[in-house]
């Protein structure tokens, strides 16, 4: 492929601004791409559990066999090295590792990551963890899950105990990608798992998932742990479809329920009181926002999107100039630059952030052994001018981890949606750079090199 890069390369600011300290990565989670859901002694999770009962994923698909990435770890370490990236975002299946989520500690599923850890080490590549992403194992579930305050208790245990096996090794740990998702996804709307439809309930998860992320800090540094910790929350910026106070105060509402509920609590000890906010965690004990107040070492961000607020009926669609993903999401990368500035001014002594999600799904088709995703690239380039504006207006953001390294299994949406910047045949589970890659491995070639060229 002759220079990718020509017709859409970055601009020369965002090279300068982008070429220093900061890196470079691809992202991906256990249930999303490891499959061997019943190898070597892994126990149920609640992912299983849901997809596997009918009527909640896409064709009642699984993560039964998924990109098969268990038994071809190598094989995508070695596409990553190719790629030339300086670190991995993945995350711990906690019932591969302890099967029931208390008790037994299942050697063949930590020697796993041992493998995955290593491998990564030895091509040059840093592995960053995450200790949940979505997959509470079956055993708890059945005990209470995180509607149980003795589950936050349990997953500071499994922190602890991955963190001494594996933390002398990774470059950072995270402990709950996108808490949002699994408090009101998997507790109010009952679209992914465990599937419940109730907003109190809801509420006070997210309470339990926060609780357990400060316990989780509190033994892990307790445990000796030398990687830096973190979490990684799901952000948007938010806009009012019009200038009319109902829709100012949606937009302002749905901001403190999505942003602010987590920022708050761990940087400022205490949850929004806004009077649009309904529900609120009941479950509230003396001396919880200490502990959910631990210091962070960095600060994790996924962004994919705004949140559009419109109270009209119907309401007003959002302008999508730049159009949607094949999730329907709008492409808006000025709300990255407008959310990082934001929580910037608003928050004082941020830690160091990294984008630890940003990707789009597209409608790839594989043609004579490539994928020609243009609209991929738009959105990565797009992306990265929107983090190099931030950047520049003072936001100390340190990396870009895009979502996702491989085409995988997208939660209900089964194998529909594909967000690798690789292609995945999943009858043959044979792997294709898309032209992305070839992009994305380009543009890190490039900016490495100093100021940029090429
Ligand atoms: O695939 C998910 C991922 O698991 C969490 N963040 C959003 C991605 C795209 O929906």
């Amino acid at each position: 492929m002759s220079n990718l890069n020509d017709p859409i390369a970055l601009t020369p600011q965002t090279r300068a601004t982008l070429s220093r300290d900061f890196a470079w990565g691809v992202a991906t989670s256990a249930y999303q791409i490891e499959g061997a859901a019943a190898a070597d002694g892994r126990g149920p999770s609640i992912w299983d559990t849901f997809s596997h009962a009918p009527g909640k994923t896409v064709r009642g698909e699984t993560g039964d066999v998924a990109c098969d990435h268990y038994h071809r770890m190598p094989e995508d370490v070695a596409l990553m090295a190719d790629l030339g990236v300086d670190a991995y975002r993945f995350s711990i299946s906690w019932s591969r590792v302890q099967p029931l989520g208390h008790g037994a500690w299942n050697e063949a599923g930590l020697a796993f990551y041992d493998r995955l850890v290593d491998t990564l080490l030895a091509r040059g590549i840093r592995p960053s963890a995450t200790l949940y992403h979505w997959d509470l194992p079956q055993g708890l579930q059945d005990l209470g899950g995180w509607a149980s305050r003795d589950t936050a208790l349990r997953f500071a245990d499994y922190s602890a105990h991955v963190a001494r096996r594996l933390g002398d090794r990774l470059a950072t740990i995270s402990t709950h990608n996108e808490p949002w998702c699994t408090a009101k996804l998997g507790h109010a709307w009952g679209k992914f798992a465990p599937g419940f439809r109730d907003e109190a309930l809801a509420a006070d998860v997210s309470h339990h998932l926060l609780l357990s992320h400060g316990l989780a800090l509190q033994a892990m540094r307790a445990a000796g742990t030398r990687a830096p910790l973190g979490i990684v929350l799901n952000h948007s910026s938010a806009s009012a479809a019009t200038d009319s106070a109902a829709d100012q105060a949606r937009a302002a509402t749905e901001y403190a329920s999505f942003v602010r509920w987590y920022m708050e609590p761990i940087f400022e000890g205490a949850y929004p009181q806004d009077e649009g906010i309904e529900h609120h965690p009941r479950n509230v004990q003396p001396g919880d926002f200490a502990i959910i107040g631990q210091p962070l070492d960095f600060l994790g961000i996924n962004y994919y999107t705004r949140i559009w607020a419109s109270t009209a009926q119907p309401p007003v669609p959002a302008p999508c100039a730049l159009g949607v993903t094949d999730m329907g999401w709008e492409i808006y990368p000025e709300g990255l630059t407008e959310l990082l500035t934001g929580i910037h001014q608003r928050y004082a002594g941020l830690p160091p952030i990294y984008l630890m999600e940003n990707g789009m799904a597209n409608a790839d088709v594989l043609v004579d052994g490539r994928v020609a995703d243009a609209p991929r690239i738009d959105y990565m380039r797009r992306h990265l001018e929107a983090i190099a504006r931030a950047r520049e207006a003072g936001v100390d953001i340190r990396g870009f981890f895009y979502w996702s390294l491989l085409d995988n299994y997208e939660w209900d949406s089964g194998y529909d949606k594909r967000f690798g910047l690789v292609h995945v045949d999943y009858a043959t589970q044979r792997r294709t750079l898309k032209d992305s890659a070839l992009w994305y491995r380009e543009t890190i070639a490039n900016l490495r090199g100093g100021a940029g060229h090429g």
